[in-house]
């Protein structure tokens, strides 16, 4: 049904991308056979960019874009809106941000919504990425705001995670979290014009030097995003990690993850959310309610 489109987007073709992403976003019946017929011609270089509010992942992501188009690459951006249960709104700032490397027909620019409807980050995430991949990028950058586990969600789905953090004082780079220090390939220390920033540098090498793995030692970097300074430099530990033997070992494990992942997201996509809730308001007040029994109509069949 959809040989053609499968067909343009391996050629690269923008719009048949789009579409592809916009039928597995939708769910439009028959999108299966676009992910299952996915072929990666390349192999795309995925970049988790996370870090709080604020840090200046957008204007980073910009300067790596500009960066990256100079040296010929071809470059998709995913923006990962976060958005609360009670309210869907996506945040449209970022897109608006990037809007100068819009009509660059190396770029590939799309936001997407981050929460599937049981929570947890959207399966929808994992298979966009794969189009994306299959599309034939160099790279695929996807910004996701850090809070919590969605730190951890999009280390899941990236080759290589930078962790933005400010220059704060010396004495706060205790209060990173242990978490934060497993997910992060690199580090990057962003608004390095402020002041404070060697010494928080400093503490932070110091910090990742004593979480050090086999194979790897997570980078500092230094960057003030704005004019792209410590650009290059960031370029080089990305491309440093992708080579290293820790990329290696995490794919396995990555992959792995991301079956179970995706086998969850399927088996529970009938589940309306609201619809259990309204039914279980319901039932919870009849004599003899029992949670366990009432479960079992989700999975006996
Ligand atoms: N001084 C300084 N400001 C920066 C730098 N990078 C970003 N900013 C500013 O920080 C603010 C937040 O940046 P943004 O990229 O939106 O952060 P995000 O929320 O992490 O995506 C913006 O006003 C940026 O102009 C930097 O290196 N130095
Ligand atoms: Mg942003």
């Amino acid at each position: 049904m959809f040989d053609s489109l499968i067909k343009n987007l391996h050629a690269g073709d923008k719009k048949a991308l789009a579409r592809c992403i916009s039928l597995a976003e939708n769910e439009t019946p028959g999108y299966e056979q676009i992910l299952q017929s996915l072929h990666f011609l390349n192999a795309a270089t995925v970049l988790g960019v996370t870090g709080p509010p604020g840090a200046g992942k957008s204007t980073l992501i910009n300067a790596l874009i500009s960066e990256l188009v100079k040296q010929g690459k071809k470059i998709a951006i995913l923006a990962v809106d976060p958005t609360s249960p009670f309210n869907y709104g996506a945040l449209l700032g970022d897109r608006i941000r990037m809007s100068e490397h819009f009509t660059n027909e190396q770029v590939f620019i799309r936001s997407m919504a981050s929460r599937g409807a049981l929570g947890g980050l959207s399966p929808k995430i994992y298979e966009a990425v794969d189009i994306l991949k299959a599309a034939g990028f160099d790279y695929v950058i996807i910004e996701t705001v850090g809070v919590g586990q969605s730190e951890v969600e999009i280390a899941g789905l990236a080759d290589t995670t930078l962790v933005v953090m400010v220059p704060e004082s010396g004495d706060e780079i205790q209060t990173i979290k242990s978490g934060v220090m497993e997910i992060a390939d690199v580090f990057v220390v962003n608004k390095s014009d402020r002041e404070g920033a060697e010494t928080f540098y400093k503490n932070l090498i110091l910090l990742a030097h004593s979480h050090a793995g086999k194979d790897w030692e997570t980078p500092v970097v230094k960057t003030v995003a704005g004019s792209g300074q410590g650009v290059a430099d960031l370029i080089q530990a990305i491309q440093a990690h992708q080579q290293s033997g820790q990329l290696h070992r995490k794919r396995e494990f990555l992959l792995a993850e991301k079956a179970l992942h995706m086998i969850q997201a399927y088996r529970t996509r009938d589940i309306d959310k609201n619809k259990l809730r309204k039914e279980l308001a319901e039932q919870m007040t009849r004599e003899g309610f029992n949670l366990y029994k009432y479960i079992t109509r989700w999975y006996e069949h």
